[in-house]
């Protein structure tokens, strides 16, 4: 397994302990996590749990909105990592002051010219960031 971090790892970007990759392919909030879980057996939709790590992912994404890993389960939002169930309760958050819960609007993504995170529809097609720790 490690072997194949290093590998993800050449060609993904590095932060502290994890490697990211941006993909810019526009993809349902599903078939991201599916498509980052493609890549490599522990990957999975970005999972941001420190300011820094939020502004390190803000600033791999420019000025795009991708998906991230977190949906809204029951009214609680959950970090989802395909391979956790039912995932992890988010502690840090950092929604926009625009920030909106309403029933349709179940995944959240990053603004990347802010930093902040909104929700939208799970079904709209977006890029995404994945991740896999080391
Ligand atoms: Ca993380
Ligand atoms: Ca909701």
């Amino acid at each position: 397994m490690y072997i194949l971090f290093l590998k993800v790892c050449d060609t993904w970007t590095v932060h502290g302990s994890s490697c990211y990759l941006f993909d810019t392919r526009s993809s349902t909030w599903y078939d991201a996590a599916q498509l980052c879980a493609l890549y490599h057996p522990k990957a999975h939709l970005v999972i941001i749990e420190t300011e820094s790590e939020n502004d390190f992912v803000a600033s791999l994404v420019g000025s795009s909105t991708p998906w991230i890993g977190l949906s809204d389960e029951d009214d609680q939002w959950i970090w989802s990592n395909q391979r956790v169930s039912p995932g992890t309760p988010a502690t840090f958050v950092n929604w926009d002051s625009d920030y909106s819960n309403n029933i349709n609007r179940n995944c959240a993504y990053i603004r990347g010219y802010n930093k902040k995170w909104q929700t939208y529809w799970c079904n709209d097609n977006e890029m995404f960031v994945c991740e896999v720790e080391q």
